[in-house]
């Protein structure tokens, strides 16, 4: 059995200010032609599917049209709820559409009832786990202590004990959407620590062939049966070395997995630039970057003026710009006093201000209100000397 698996769409998501719209209309383009091409006989969703639990028209009409078209290729697409989404909202007619083969798995007390599709060699159950928010779903599972492994590790007790229940050959995959330890996060997954706890051991998901993952954004392989699909698409300059892609897993009759990754379209690559402002803009080397998204770390020891102006002239599609001016080598060994030596007040208020904004500078307007608030508290002090 050949089984596309993916996870964290996050239809409605934008990258900074651009909106992925249109990306996410491109991939899920992709997402239909590979499972025409590939002869797919089975689509996962592991959670994700929407960016925010009221997520905008333009997302929902775009997640409409995706279910159309699964169910018009005619393949069985089982789809789990993440931390994301609104279970219940994304679970609103999921038993209509489950009669045309999309079956939206969004309610913790299903977790035991999977969707059985058949292949020549017997059945495959499919269980889908959606994300289990413990605080939510302690009593459903009746554990006293709300984590992450509690919870999940009650759900597939339920999960192995319906497996047990069923004809030997058959076949069985979980869809999940957790932290599961061993795996590496992003920036733009949403934390989900629970009492200082974030990741769940892998060994909770025993006993099953395939668990299809949802929650970090990298694809990655967990074990050869435990595999993260990761996002079809960049969600921050973290994940600018990420090769975005779907898992191809067939299934063969005895259960072993053979896994093939599936490229997403890339619908503009990511770059991290880092250096002094003129270096950037005159690197040859930089070339390639020109028609990229780009993250700017200047690191002039001074702000030069208006930076995203010039840096947008070589590379309109500049989202982000940080600075983090570089230090002298011999910095760190220099003692606080020596640091502020021959410097005035003024000057050190000024990097103070720039060091708790982030890099962000002082402007005009500011220089004179801290030159003025000196000048005062100086002027005090000569008073004060002159009345003593
Ligand atoms: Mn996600």
């Amino acid at each position: 059995m050949k089984i596309l698996h993916t996870s964290d769409w996050h239809l409605g998501r934008s990258f900074h200010r651009v909106s992925l719209l249109e990306a996410q209309a491109a991939y899920l383009d992709h997402l239909v032609a590979t499972v025409r091409d590939h002869e797919v006989d089975a689509v996962l969703v592991a959670g994700d599917v929407y960016d925010r639990a009221v997520p905008p028209l333009s997302a929902v009409q775009l997640f409409d049209d995706a279910l159309h078209r699964l169910a018009e290729a005619g393949v069985p697409t089982v789809m789990i709820s993440g931390n994301h989404d609104s279970a219940r909202r994304l679970g609103v007619g999921a038993g209509l559409i489950g009669r045309a083969g999309i079956h939206l798995r969004t309610d913790p007390a299903h977790c035991a009832t999977p969707v059985v599709i058949p292949d020549a060699h017997g059945d495959v159950a499919f269980y889908g786990l959606p994300y289990l928010e413990p605080a939510l779903v302690k009593e459903e599972f009746r554990v006293e202590r709300a984590g992450h492994e509690a919870v999940l590790s009650a759900a597939m007790d339920r999960v192995r004990a319906d497996l047990a229940t069923r004809a030997g050959s058959t076949r069985s995959v979980v869809l999940a959407h957790a932290f599961v330890a061993g795996g590496e996060p992003s920036d733009s997954e949403r934390d989900i620590t629970v009492g200082g706890v974030a990741a769940v051991p892998a060994g909770v998901f025993d006993g099953v062939d395939y668990v299809a993952l949802g929650h970090l954004h990298g694809s990655q392989t967990v074990s050869e049966r435990v595999r993260y699909s990761g996002s079809p698409l960049a969600y921050s300059f973290s994940e600018s070395d990420h090769r975005k892609t779907m898992w191809l897993i067939d299934l063969d009759d005895t259960g072993a997995v053979t896994a093939e990754r599936i490229d997403c379209p890339v619908p503009r690559p990511l770059a991290r630039l880092v250096g002094r402002l003129d270096t950037l803009l005159d690197d040859p080397a930089l070339d390639r970057h020109e028609h990229s998204w780009v993250e700017a770390t200047l690191t002039d020891p001074a702000r030069p003026a208006d930076p995203m102006a010039r840096l947008v002239e070589r590379f309109p599609h500049t989202l982000a710009l940080a600075f983090e001016p570089e230090r002298d080598p011999q910095d760190p060994r220099t003692s606080y006093a020596e640091r502020l030596r021959g410097r005035d007040d003024q000057s050190i208020a000024e990097d103070f201000v720039a060091h708790v904004r982030g890099g962000y500078g002082i402007d005009e307007s500011e220089r004179t209100v801290l030159r003025g608030a000196f000048d005062h508290v100086r002027v005090d002090d000569s008073v004060r000397e002159v009345n003593r």
